[in-house]
């Protein structure tokens, strides 16, 4: 059996892999949540690892033969330790929902108080989405961004937090294209005596690489997920302090989760060693300026970019005031034919349904792994604006699917 081939044994599966590794090879990925990870961590993510159960911990186990695994899961916490200057880390969660899951269990009961940006102002459904467990387990109350700049109102949200008085207050987002103001979320969860939980799910890469506030050792816990900015194997992670260690790793194991995806954990601990490289800094830096490159010549073509720009690694087109008849998902479709992936996303303010939305939402993070500086971004960025403005000219969009097959084929990811 270990000597056959997929292709051979399973012609459906092996077809839609290369097909996938085909498409992800041919378009460009703008997805800001995804990124294309090196064959090294794909190497560790499809080995006999999958094979292994390993409840528990490094050094403490309930079953036999585990060895390696803390050979693995312990290069992965001193390397996530290192990368985020923590005190504790754990590399379980086997994903960013699930590692924001071990920290509610961790401090909260059912019925306290959750505190967290608006989904449609950028947040994300395991803050406290009514369809998510954290909205139905949870009181939930939200704070968003200042309608005219974009930007989060902290004086809203102060005297929410006064107001609701939670028992934990999230700061994080996976569509706000700015920083948030870590110091400052924890000074008025101090205020009302509640935990401050920042999720940086999105920009685990940029804080690694120090381009980005690390709020470790401001906020009380940092979720992560281990896949995005930061390239390494998927999965989620938690980082906190010693005094906390104990009660977040019984939340996570056996709290709410049972064995931990041990391939995964290679990934993770493959993907941190690349993330300590000085190219990574590198690598993180340029996904950033080809952000604020591409949110400059958008704008420069009439486009209105949530907040005016960037800080980060995405960002946020309102494509009401230059497209209103475009929708989000128009928008997605549209560029989906030429070979440019993205998603459509609800904007501030939002009365379209979310499986329609009034915006995209714009990612750097995998096209600059696959080698794109400012100059192919200014490229991508006309094709994005032409392509809006003439939904319907097919000679344009056959023109730019051949430009992205150019490009593509300059910058390959796998060899
Ligand atoms: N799906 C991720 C994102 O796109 O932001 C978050 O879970």
């Amino acid at each position: 059996m270990l000597d056959s081939n997929l292709a051979e044994t399973d012609a459906v599966v092996a077809n839609a892999i290369a097909a996938e590794e085909n498409r992800q090879e041919n378009n460009l990925e703008m997805i800001a949540s995804e990124n294309h990870v090196s064959e090294e961590v794909l190497e560790a993510q499809g080995s006999v690892l999958t094979n292994k159960y390993a409840e528990g911990y490094p050094n403490s186990r309930y079953y036999g033969g585990c060895e390696h695994m803390d050979t693995i899961e312990q290069a992965a916490i001193d390397r996530a330790k290192q990368l985020y200057d923590a005190e504790h880390a754990n590399v379980q969660p086997h994903s960013g929902t699930q590692a924001n899951m071990g920290v509610y269990f961790a401090v909260l009961n059912p019925g306290d108080k959750i505190l967290s940006l608006n989904l449609n102002h950028g947040g994300h459904l395991s803050h406290g989405h009514h369809v998510n467990f954290s909205g139905q387990f949870y009181e939930v109350e939200q704070y968003g961004v200042d309608p005219e700049t974009g930007y989060i109102d902290y004086n809203e949200l102060e005297s929410v937090a006064h107001e609701f008085d939670p028992d934990l207050i999230v700061s994080g987002s996976s569509a706000y294209p700015r920083e948030f103001d870590f110091e400052r979320i924890s000074r008025v969860a101090a205020s009302v005596d509640a935990y401050h939980l920042a999720d940086i799910a999105h920009i685990t890469g940029l804080v690694a690489a120090d381009i980005h506030t690390n709020p470790v050792g401001v906020a009380d816990f940092v979720t992560g997920s281990t896949h995005k900015t930061i390239r390494a194997g998927r999965g989620g992670m938690i980082l906190t302090s010693e005094e906390y260690a104990e009660t977040i790793d019984k939340a996570i194991f056996p709290g709410g989760q049972g064995g931990p995806l041990m391939h995964n954990i290679a990934g993770k601990a493959v993907g941190f060693k690349e993330a300590l490289q000085p190219d990574f800094t590198e690598y993180a830096k340029q996904t950033v300026a080809n952000a604020k490159c591409l949110a400059e010549t958008l704008q420069n073509r009439g486009l209105s970019v949530v907040s005016g720009g960037t800080d980060k690694h995405l960002l946020l087109v309102d494509l009401r005031d230059s497209h209103p008849d475009v929708t989000g998902k128009d928008a997605e479709e549209r560029l989906e034919s030429v070979g440019i992936t993205l998603n459509k996303n609800t904007v501030p303010g939002e009365s379209r349904s979310p499986f329609v939305t009034s915006g995209i939402r714009i990612g750097t993070p995998a096209v600059t792994t696959r080698g794109f500086t400012e100059s192919e971004i200014k490229d991508v960025a006309n094709y994005i604006a032409d392509l809006l403005d003439n939904p319907d000219d097919e000679e344009l969009a056959s023109n730019i699917s051949r430009e992205i097959d150019y490009l593509t084929q300059e910058y390959p990811i796998y060899e």
